[in-house]
């Protein structure tokens, strides 16, 4: 090969390089990380981005130079010269690939350790997850179907499911596992930074599965401590509480029904602000059947409406306590 070759070679490179690399830094593909175990999950993604940007821009290179300096010329209808093979090329296209595959795997095996480590004393809150809405329980017992979380510490999440596989994913915090009935799987985190961030259920668990959603919040640890020390007075935050509007919301009714008193806009159900009428349909008392709907839905189904839609596992889920209030709460808010 000329200088000139390897010069020109050298200069698809660096075009091809340049172009990839700025597509990689300046659009926006991995949200801010806002925990360590992010800040780790990214590098180990920026690791293997690097890599495959120079292995793009030698395959571009070599690929642009045949293409330009080796391309027919007018009126040679010839064959090429035959070639064998050869074998220290091919050494060394099997040698390279193999000393990066393993360079990634050590990297992320490192990094999916170091990203599992509780530490001694994590804060841990139990997830429990049941079509469509979480509620998270922390250490002193209270429930809450927003999480909030300290700065700098370790956070230990255990998720279970009350009825179908859902997940637990928070961009921002680089971590993401399904909740599976019948056993407890976790997820550890370390806030860095305050602020909200959304959490998503990924998988799909039912007609309300879009709407699954719900929000952490990470708080200075001052902060934190003294929400902590006063959560749970007010009974409308508590999802754990017999109060029938927050039973209303924290079972998610709202992901599916119209119900003008508990401020929900959901349309997959029918709308709840005008029971009487399918009481009467029906044939049987508003309590009853307002009750009746609830733990066995399929018996009635709203004038429609399909079968099997509304979750048949609130009789199981909501407490005896907690289904009465929210009995009276929709029948006392009804027409
Ligand atoms: C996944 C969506 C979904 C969720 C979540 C849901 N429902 Fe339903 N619900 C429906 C559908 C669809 C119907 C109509 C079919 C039927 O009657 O079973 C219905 C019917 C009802 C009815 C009877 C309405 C009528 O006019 O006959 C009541 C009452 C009701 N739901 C209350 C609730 C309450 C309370 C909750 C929360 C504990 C809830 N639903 C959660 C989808 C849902
Ligand atoms: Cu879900």
């Amino acid at each position: 090969m000329t200088r000139g070759s390897i010069f020109k070679l050298f200069a698809y490179a660096v075009v091809a390089g340049a172009i990839t690399t700025a597509v990689a830094v300046f659009i926006p593909w991995l949200p801010t990380a806002a925990t360590r175990q992010a800040d780790r999950m990214w590098f180990s993604i920026w690791f293997a981005e690097i890599i495959a940007i120079v292995v793009f821009a030698v395959v571009a290179a070599a690929l642009i130079y045949c293409v330009v300096e080796f391309r027919v010329k007018p009126g040679d209808t010839s064959d090429g010269p035959p070639t064998h093979g050869h074998t220290m090329l091919e050494i060394i296209w099997t040698a390279i690939p193999t000393v990066i595959v393993i360079a990634i795997t050590i990297v992320a095996a490192i990094v999916i350790h170091d990203n599992g480590k509780a530490g001694t004393n994590p804060l841990v809150i139990k997830v429990v997850t049941q079509q469509f809405t979480y509620q998270f329980e922390y250490p002193n017992g209270k429930t809450f179907n927003i999480l909030r979380l300290p700065k700098d510490r370790n956070v230990k999440l255990d998720l279970s499911s009350k009825d179908v596989i859902h997940s637990f994913w928070v961009p921002a915090f680089g971590q993401k596992t399904d909740a599976v009935p019948g056993i407890t799987t976790s997820i550890v985190i370390t806030p860095t930074r305050t602020g909200y961030y959304p959490i998503i259920c990924t998988q799909l668990c039912g007609l309300g599965h879009a709407l699954m959603r719900s929000e952490a919040i990470v708080l200075e640890s001052t902060e934190y401590d003294s929400w902590y020390a006063s959560a749970g007075e007010a009974p409308a935050a508590a999802a754990g509480g017999t109060d029938g509007k927050s039973v209303y919301t924290a079972a998610g009714c709202g992901a599916c029904h119209v119900f003008t008193a508990g401020g929900s806009a959901g349309t997959i159900g029918s709308s709840l602000d005008n029971l009487s009428v399918d009481a009467a349909k029906a044939g049987e008392e508003l309590n009853d059947f307002i009750r009746s709907s609830i733990t066995d839905p399929d018996t009635f189904l709203a004038p429609g409406y399909a079968k099997g839609v509304m979750p048949s596992t609130y009789k199981s889920s909501i407490s005896g306590a907690q289904l009465d209030s929210l009995v009276q709460y929709l029948a006392e808010n009804t027409k």
